[in-house]
C-alpha cells in the first residue's frame, strides 16, 4: 500500500473500562499523533457482535468473546494518520497480551490472550466496513489540527 494519510477503526473494550485504562489507552494513541475524528461509548448487541466477529464464529471462543464484549459498554473511535492501519497495529501489539512486545499497548497492560483491552482493524477494506458499522456519517468530524504542520514533513502531507 502506497504511504498516506488514512483512517482506521478502534474498539477499548469492556477490560479497559472496567480497569481504569481508557485515559490510558486513549492518551497512547493521541501522543503518537493520531488524530481523533470520532468518539463514542456503546452497549454492543448481539447483532453487531456477530457481524464484527463472523470470521470467529465456528471457533470454540466464540461464545465467551461476545460474552466478554458485552459484560460492559466498550468505546469506539475512529483515529486518522500516516499510515494509520499499521501503525496503530503496531501500538497496540499482537492478540495475545503474554506475547506482546513491551511498549506495546497490550504488551504493556494485559496479559490474556482474550481479554487484551483494544481491537484495531487490520486493513483498509476491513477498516470501511468496521466505520461504517460503529458509525454514522453524522458522528465522523472533520477537522484540521493545530499540530498538523508539526507531525508531518511537507512531503507527507503531499504540499511539496
Ligand atoms: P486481533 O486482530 O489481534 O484483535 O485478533 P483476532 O481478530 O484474531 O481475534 C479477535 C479477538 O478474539 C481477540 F481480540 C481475542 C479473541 N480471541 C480469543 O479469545 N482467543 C483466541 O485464541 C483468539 C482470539
Amino acid at each position: 500500500m502506497p504511504d498516506k494519510i488514512e483512517r482506521t477503526l478502534v474498539i477499548i473494550k469492556p477490560d479497559g473500562l472496567q480497569r481504569n485504562l481508557l485515559g490510558e489507552v486513549i492518551s497512547r494513541f493521541e501522543k503518537k499523533g493520531l488524530k481523533i475524528t470520532a468518539l463514542k461509548m456503546m452497549q454492543l448487541s448481539d447483532v453487531l457482535l456477530d457481524e464484527h466477529y463472523a470470521h470467529h464464529k465456528d471457533k470454540p471462543f466464540f461464545n465467551d468473546l461476545k460474552g466478554f464484549m458485552k459484560s460492559a459498554p466498550c468505546v469506539a473511535a475512529v483515529l486518522e494518520g500516516y499510515n494509520a492501519i499499521s501503525a496503530v497495529r503496531l501500538l497496540v501489539g499482537p492478540t495475545k497480551g503474554y506475547e506482546a512486545d513491551a511498549g506495546s499497548i497490550r504488551g504493556d497492560l494485559c496479559i490474556s490472550g482474550s481479554s487484551n483491552i483494544v481491537h484495531a482493524s487490520d486493513s483498509p477494506e476491513n477498516t470501511e466496513k468496521e466505520v461504517f458499522r460503529f458509525f454514522n456519517n453524522d458522528e465522523l468530524f472533520k477537522y484540521k489540527k493545530i499540530d498538523y504542520d508539526y507531525l508531518y514533513s511537507e512531503k507527507e502531507k503531499g504540499t511539496e
